[in-house]
């Protein structure tokens, strides 16, 4: 499909915002790849992965009045690689997957983001983040081009078109690649859905882990900022926002159990920039380990959201139906945030500890519970 949009439209500058979106990732679907390259490709529903329980989904739902989940999956198993990634999917994991996206959206009336687990790489998820050639590398043969990823979120997107609860996350994590290419294939991807005439929230991450503190520095081999680039994307239905992911240990990885590093200060350049450009951000990844310090941590960071009108959702990571004991966040004793399961030392996880202490007391009331994902 020829896609063109001449017309260079600013995003829609709101004069107020408040938090929209508050809920949870429900990680799975991108599990079971590691190891030697092909490992666990297509993969087993249930086994290799898994989308979401639909009764830890009413918990959160029914109990948490949370209306947000983030639902992973993993673009080599809806494009295999013999299909290459476009418009031809593979319909049995389509199905799995909407079948999680629909009880989310249909049956609980909450939004779900669409999340392709991939950090802006295709061809190779066997040791990600690092593996894979990145999208639109010219210089590699093997790489997907950006004009497939258009052809691939025009198809979703059109899968989609009539399900005014979902959200479009672009892409998990883009890394180590020329900015300039995160903001093309950012735009080609909003062509793209925007051609299929959908007309829900689109989210676009920028580089560098797309991580709220490095917004405005250079990061990895000398990429430039993504504050230099991502405020060129032009979305003819003014309903995109940015992609935000926001650790707050020592190297933002969510790798340790103390939090040291406060988000108010780390995600103040990323603030002004947001508001010089009339622009939102959904913080899509955050988390913070089983202990006091963190839970200060994350109650501090979630009041600073709800404090600037820049920041319309969050969703922390991460709940999953197949995480068991491991602890997809923070410190091996910390466990999952998904309801029922234990910690690595056979204790109640995330969502006995961290939940009660610092994300349940954040849920706004108000959140917004109709109408097609947008920015207001
Ligand atoms: C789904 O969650 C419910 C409620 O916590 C639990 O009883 C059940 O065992 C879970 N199912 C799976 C397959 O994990
Ligand atoms: C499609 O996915 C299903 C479920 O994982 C798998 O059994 C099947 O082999 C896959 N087909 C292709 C072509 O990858
Ligand atoms: C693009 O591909 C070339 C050739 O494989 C490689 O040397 C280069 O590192 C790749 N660029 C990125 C950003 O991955
Ligand atoms: C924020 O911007 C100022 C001024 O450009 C710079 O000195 C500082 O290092 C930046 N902070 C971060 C966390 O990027
Ligand atoms: C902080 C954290 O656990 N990040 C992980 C998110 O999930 C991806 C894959 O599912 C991992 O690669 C990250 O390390």
């Amino acid at each position: 499909m020829i896609l063109s949009y001449f017309t260079p439209y600013l995003f829609l500058a709101a004069a107020w915002a408040k938090i929209l979106y508050a809920g949870v990732n429900e990680s799975g679907g991108e599990f079971g790849v590691f190891g030697t390259p092909g490992t666990g490709l297509p993969g087993r529903f249930g086994v290799n992965y898994a989308f979401i329980n639909k009764s830890t989904v009413d918990i959160f739902v029914d109990q948490e009045k949370i209306n947000f989940f983030r639902v992973t999956f993993l673009m080599e198993r809806m494009c295999p690689l013999e299909f290459g990634l476009g418009s031809k999917f593979n319909e049995t994991y389509f199905d799995e997957y909407a079948d999680a996206v629909n009880y989310i959206t249909l049956q609980k009336e909450a939004y779900a983001l669409i999340d392709p687990h991939n950090y802006m790489r295709y061809n190779d998820p066997s040791s990600q983040p690092f593996s894979g050639s990145v999208i639109g590398n010219t210089t590699d043969p093997t790489a997907a081009t950006t004009r497939q990823f258009e052809e691939f979120w025009n198809e979703l997107a059109r899968r989609f078109v009539h399900n005014p609860r979902v959200v479009f996350g672009i892409n998990n994590e883009p890394h180590d690649m020329p900015t300039q290419l995160v903001l093309e294939n950012n735009q080609a991807a909003i062509n793209g859905i925007r051609a299929a005439g959908a007309q829900q929230l689109i989210l676009a991450p920028g580089n560098g882990f797309t991580g709220g503190h490095a917004w405005t520095q250079v990061t990895g081999n000398g990429d430039e900022p993504s504050s230099d680039f991502l405020n060129m994307l032009h979305d003819p239905a003014r309903n995109t926002a940015i992609d935000v992911h926001e650790y707050l240990d020592i190297d933002f990885s969510g790798g340790h159990d103390e939090c040291t590093q406060p988000a108010p200060s780390n995600l103040a350049n990323l603030t002004t920039w947001l508001q010089e450009n009339h622009l939102k951000a959904v913080i899509s990844e955050f988390g913070g380990g089983n202990n006091q310090n963190c839970f200060d941590f994350i109650n501090e960071m979630l009041t600073y959201l709800a404090a600037n009108d820049e920041y319309i959702g969050w969703s922390i990571w991460a709940a999953g139906p197949i995480w068991g004991t491991s602890s997809p966040c923070c410190g091996a004793d910390t466990g999952s945030l998904e309801p029922g399961m234990l910690n690595d030392l056979g204790q109640p996880n995330a969502f006995s500890t961290l939940w009660p202490a610092a994300v349940r007391p954040n849920i706004p009331k108000d959140l917004k519970r109709s109408g097609i994902s947008s920015l207001l």
